[in-house]
């Protein structure tokens, strides 16, 4: 479905989730509740609620990851939009304005400079906000938003310019391997040879500042991930009560990963009245919401060559805590 902006030609929005969200939500509550490991697909995470939680966190003195990446940005961005004064940037889960902003500062008032930005996100809230501020810090700039799945919906981007793809925030962490793989499969699959591919990896460090990052003190993490019962209520007309839910987060070290938990308190019957299933609720059962997997280096190298795509590039801080790697397409 389209729907354009009337009041602001600079923006065109297309909305691919209005009819599929309730019943791919319904699909994924059903599936990863009657596991016998009970789990939920993290992007349900982010309603308008949830993406304003995230934005929180993104600020919290104890989740680096945003403020690394935003000054390594800051430190590249001229070297890194040099070949893209033209062209589209797509960004992949873009949520706010910040990062996408420091790129855009580097080619503002270059002779020629014409872009285009594509933001895809499942959250049509933060899509909006995002936009509004865009146009008013860049009004030249062209927006294209989907709200849309990045993991089905890639095939409706337009084609046409040079693009410059962008999957910033350790994203592809939230994704084991197999499907972080074939996320990035999807994107090589869509690439010319002169495209390039931005993607912001988090790095392996001790576990004391992973397990911090994740267990803020001011506990907008958990709110953050109690957010995605409220969703469920909201959407399927379900009785969770999240303050009957801990909010678990740890990292694990043999995985490489930090797993965020929603823990029963007591025993608990749970009625999703749209999909007309009860779920009980052993006392500390857990509903598996998350992995954020951290990278080497290594680790690195391979999800990307499995995928087709070779480093051209790498940027990271000091401490390498973050790392920013450009792609190219692997001929061949
Ligand atoms: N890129 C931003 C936001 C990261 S939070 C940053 O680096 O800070 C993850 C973002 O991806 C959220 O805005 C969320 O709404 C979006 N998202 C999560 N899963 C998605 C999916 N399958 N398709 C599209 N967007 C998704
Ligand atoms: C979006 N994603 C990269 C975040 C992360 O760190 O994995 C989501 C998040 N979960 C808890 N805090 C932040």
């Amino acid at each position: 479905m389209l729907r354009q902006s009337q009041s602001h030609p600079q923006v065109e929005l297309h909305n691919h989730l209005t009819v599929t969200f309730n019943e791919s939500l319904a699909h994924d509550v059903r599936e990863g509740l009657t596991a016998d490991r009970k789990r939920l697909p993290s992007k349900y995470f982010y309603d308008s609620r949830g993406s304003r939680l995230f934005d929180r966190i993104c600020s919290l003195p104890e989740y680096y990851l945003t403020r690394t990446e935003m000054k390594i940005l800051g430190d590249h961005a001229h070297s890194i939009m040099q070949p893209f004064a033209r062209g589209d940037l797509v960004e992949m889960g873009s949520g706010s304005h910040h990062k996408i902003s420091r790129l855009l500062h580097a080619v503002n008032g270059t002779a020629g400079a014409q872009l285009r930005y594509i933001p895809f996100d499942v959250s049509r809230n933060a899509l909006l906000e995002a936009s509004r501020e865009l146009m008013r810090r860049f009004p030249q700039l062209c927006i294209m938003g989907y709200v849309a799945d990045f993991t089905a919906h890639l095939h409706l981007l337009p084609h046409g310019s040079k693009r410059l793809f962008l999957l910033f925030g350790s994203t592809i962490g939230n994704f084991p391997g197999p499907e972080a793989v074939g996320l990035l499969r999807n994107v090589r699959a869509i690439m010319a040879p002169d495209d390039r591919f931005l993607l912001g990896l988090d790095m392996v460090k001790p576990p004391h500042n992973l397990n911090a990052a994740y267990n803020d003190s001011r506990g907008v993490t958990s709110s953050f991930n109690k957010n995605i019962l409220t969703v469920i209520n909201r959407h399927l007309h379900a009785d969770f009560n999240p303050a009957q839910f801990d909010h678990l987060a740890f990292y694990n070290e043999e995985k490489e990963q930090v797993e965020m938990h929603l823990q029963a308190r007591e025993a608990a019957t749970v009625n999703i009245a749209d999909i007309d299933l009860s779920v009980d609720f052993k006392k500390g059962e857990t509903i598996h919401t998350e992995i954020s997997r951290k990278f080497t280096p290594e680790s690195a190298r391979i999800l990307c060559a499995h995928a087709g795509l070779e480093i051209s590039r790498w940027f990271s801080d000091a401490q390498g805590w973050f790392s920013l790697v450009e792609l190219v397409p692997r001929r061949g």
